[in-house]
């Protein structure tokens, strides 16, 4: 397995996210990523490589100008309003909820960081522009090397990009690393691509960039939003919408979830997917279904990863596979790569 490696990741450092009120340190840290590389050296996986640079128009291909716009120059922006910014993390405080105009772009950057975003819990650091740019870059290397006939390839980076929207942040996530993927795909000729999403959340972000499309099929397994973040998001009854009606399907599953349910609902989504006709698939892996992730509520055990690595490979498609969400550091690098070479 190829592993294109982001080495700006680090670069994203938030201090805190809002929780129950205070401000607590973020669960989304430079060492989760460290873990992977460390395990992946390990057991010598293959080569890592530094991402390809690719241009403006491959995050268009996503994201919003307006968007990627404000990314770029929020920083500045947030430490123009005080200097002693330059030493907090910025987080959102207002949004534009139901019965507000979101067409406007306010001056004001509070409301601007509002109108991008869908919580608290995402700060924007000195480095988020440059680590989620090169984070982007890594998930569009690891496409590239599948058109060019690679069996597999895996995007190394943080943050992670599944709840990014076309034109909001939130969830830890601000560009959309696996929905960059399968567009490349699409845009390098391969007309029918799936993405399954197997982190513990649910990928509100890629759902919705993709939910009136007949092109790309969304596939999520994830905790019931009606308990679990993102809440909004992720119920069984979103089957996509227009061209894209019967290509999104949602598998909510309680707390508590082991390996064999969650199995038995993977059975599910790979029979969609196959059923979808699905040329390439794009993996969203998030291993935060682990049974001692200290935000999540599955039950899976380390070796459950090798299991999903060996299913997943059994459906004979060119794979992207992204690194998402998983928040119990020391054990995110063995989960993560037993998933990767069980599939290898
Ligand atoms: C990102 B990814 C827990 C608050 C949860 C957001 C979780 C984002 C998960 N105290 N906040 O899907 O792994
Ligand atoms: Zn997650």
């Amino acid at each position: 397995m190829i592993t294109f490696y982001n080495p700006h990741h680090a670069l994203h450092q938030g201090q805190f996210e809002m929780y129950r009120g205070a401000l607590v340190p973020c669960h989304e840290v430079p060492a989760r990523a460290d873990h992977v590389l460390a395990e992946l050296k390990r057991r010598q996986l293959g080569e890592v490589l530094n991402p390809q640079p690719f241009g403006a128009e491959a995050l268009q291909s996503i994201h919003a100008p307006r968007y990627l716009g404000f990314l770029e120059t929020a920083w500045g922006q947030w430490v123009a309003l005080d200097p002693a910014n330059a030493a907090r993390d910025a987080l959102p405080s207002v949004w534009p909820t139901r019965s507000f105009r979101t067409d406007m772009e306010p001056d004001n950057f509070a409301a601007r960081m509002g109108l991008y975003s869908f919580d608290a819990g995402t700060p924007l650091t000195s480095g988020t522009w440059v680590a989620a740019r090169a984070g982007a870059e890594c998930a569009l290397s690891a496409a590239q090397h599948v058109v060019e006939g690679g069996r597999s390839a895996f995007a190394l980076s943080r943050p992670p990009g599944h709840h990014a929207g076309a034109d909001f942040f939130g969830g830890y996530c601000f560009l959309n690393n696996a929905a960059l993927a399968a567009q490349h795909l699409r845009n390098s000729g391969v007309e029918r691509v799936a993405v399954l999403d197997v982190d513990y959340h649910h990928g509100n972000g890629t759902q919705a960039i993709f939910y009136d499309r007949p092109d790309v099929f969304f596939a999520s397994l994830h905790g019931d939003p009606c308990t679990e973040y993102p809440f909004f998001l992720g119920y069984a009854d979103e089957t996509g919408q227009g061209a894209g009606l019967g290509a999104n399907l949602n598998l909510p599953m309680p707390r508590g979830t082991d390996y064999a349910q969650w199995a038995a609902a993977l059975e599910v989504a790979l029979a969609a997917i196959g059923r979808f006709g699905a040329q390439a698939l794009v993996v969203s892996l998030g291993v935060d279904t682990f049974a001692q992730d200290p935000i999540s509520g599955f039950a899976l055990q380390s070796e459950d990863y090798l299991r999903m690595g060996e299913r997943i490979a059994k459906l004979g498609l060119p794979t992207v596979l992204v690194f998402e969400g998983g928040y119990a550091v020391d054990a995110v690098g063995v989960n993560a790569v037993n998933v990767l070479q069980a599939f290898a």
